[in-house]
């Protein structure tokens, strides 16, 4: 079977330290589908890089057909059907968000160059390094030759927590949960929602209340990031990398009928949500294509929130207006 070829940025970092053993373990694909990893990092990273390419090869990995190392991103991203741009700048001592921005618009900008020039035209093209949806939007409009749709920025994260969250409370199996969304921002305006939520196939607002929801729940989604970092010190890793792994999969083999997923996507205008803006919205999936679900009932409540993330996505927007 032809392998396909998966593109991974930060390859040296923690998250793709979780992430690039699954996809080589065929948790991604499948038992039948053999890969070839393409690893991109900075130079100051090469020896690490060139370390956890040993340890790749060390797991004797039946699927893992060949593994490509550069720090230049068109040899990196060259024919690559599935990307993963998991690398970006952290915020350092005293940088403003704004310079945070910068940075990483500029980093995004020249991957969204680099994956127009070689990358499959098909590609499917994943950001996970922060603020991913701003990132996204830099790299759409730095690939001219792309459709948008070719990208998403990861929310699924957001979401699975949701999930847990959700199934916690009610003492049900995750499984038990369905028609989750986070809207809007990956970050603390996001907004994550139980209107339209199921449990065992009824209204989860009526199964958990909305003095819950309203003081608990969104709360607790919305800043469980700096929860994980409080009590260990790091950000999100492994739980990162699957929810990563999980988006693609989405992607790739489709969302179960009845049910949908959160993905920050183009805005089409849907929701009144500003065309052209990444914004995480409801989506389903088939045959390799997703669609933002239509028609679901909007609330004052609801408009509220989803019109406080985007006021944020569009101030991040005008601080990196001169990269788009
Ligand atoms: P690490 O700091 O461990 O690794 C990042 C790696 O990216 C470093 O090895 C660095 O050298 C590399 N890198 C920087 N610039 C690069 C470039 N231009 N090309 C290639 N590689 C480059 O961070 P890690 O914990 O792996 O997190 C990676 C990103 O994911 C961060 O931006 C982080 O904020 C973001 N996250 C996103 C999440 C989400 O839900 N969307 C959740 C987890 C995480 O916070």
């Amino acid at each position: 079977m032809k392998p396909t070829r998966i593109a991974v940025t930060g390859a040296a970092g923690r998250i793709s330290y979780s992430l690039l053993f699954r996809i080589a373990a065929g948790d991604l694909l499948g038992p039948d589908q053999p890969v070839i990893l393409q690893l991109l990092e900075v130079e100051p990273m090469r020896k690490a890089t060139e370390g956890v390419g040993l340890e790749l090869k060390d797991c004797a990995f039946p699927l893992l057909q060949d593994l490509i190392f550069s720090c230049d991103p068109e040899i990196a991203f060259a024919e690559a059907e599935l990307v993963f741009l998991v690398g970006a700048q952290p915020r350092g001592p005293g940088m403003a968000r704004k310079d945070l921005l910068e940075v990483n618009a500029g980093i995004f900008a020249a991957q969204g160059r680099a994956l127009n020039q070689v990358a499959a035209r098909d590609a499917k093209i994943l950001v996970v390094g922060n603020p991913v949806n701003t990132n996204a939007l830099i790299a759409i409009r730095n690939a001219p030759d792309l459709d948008p749709k070719n990208f998403a920025a990861m929310t699924r994260l957001d979401h699975n927590r949701a999930v847990s969250l959700l199934a916690e409370k009610c003492q049900v199996p995750v499984a038990e949960v369905s028609r989750i969304t986070v809207w809007g921002n990956h970050s603390a305006t996001q907004f994550p929602d139980l209107i339209h939520a199921q449990v065992k196939g009824q209204p989860a607002l009526e199964q958990v209340g909305w003095d819950w929801y309203e003081k608990e729940f969104i709360p607790t989604v919305q800043r469980r990031g700096e929860a994980i970092i409080a009590l260990s010190g790091k950000s999100s890793a492994a739980s990162a990398a699957h929810a990563a792994l999980e988006h693609m999969r989405s992607w790739v083999f489709g969302t179960p009928p009845g049910d949908w997923v959160s993905m920050a996507v183009i805005s089409d205008g849907s929701y009144g949500i500003t065309e052209g803006l990444v914004y995480s919205f409801p989506v389903t999936v088939t045959n390799g294509q997703y669609r933002i679900v239509e028609d679901l009932a909007i609330d004052e409540f609801c408009r509220r929130y989803l019109a406080m993330t985007e006021r944020e996505l569009l101030e991040e927007r005008e601080a990196v207006k001169d990269l788009l």
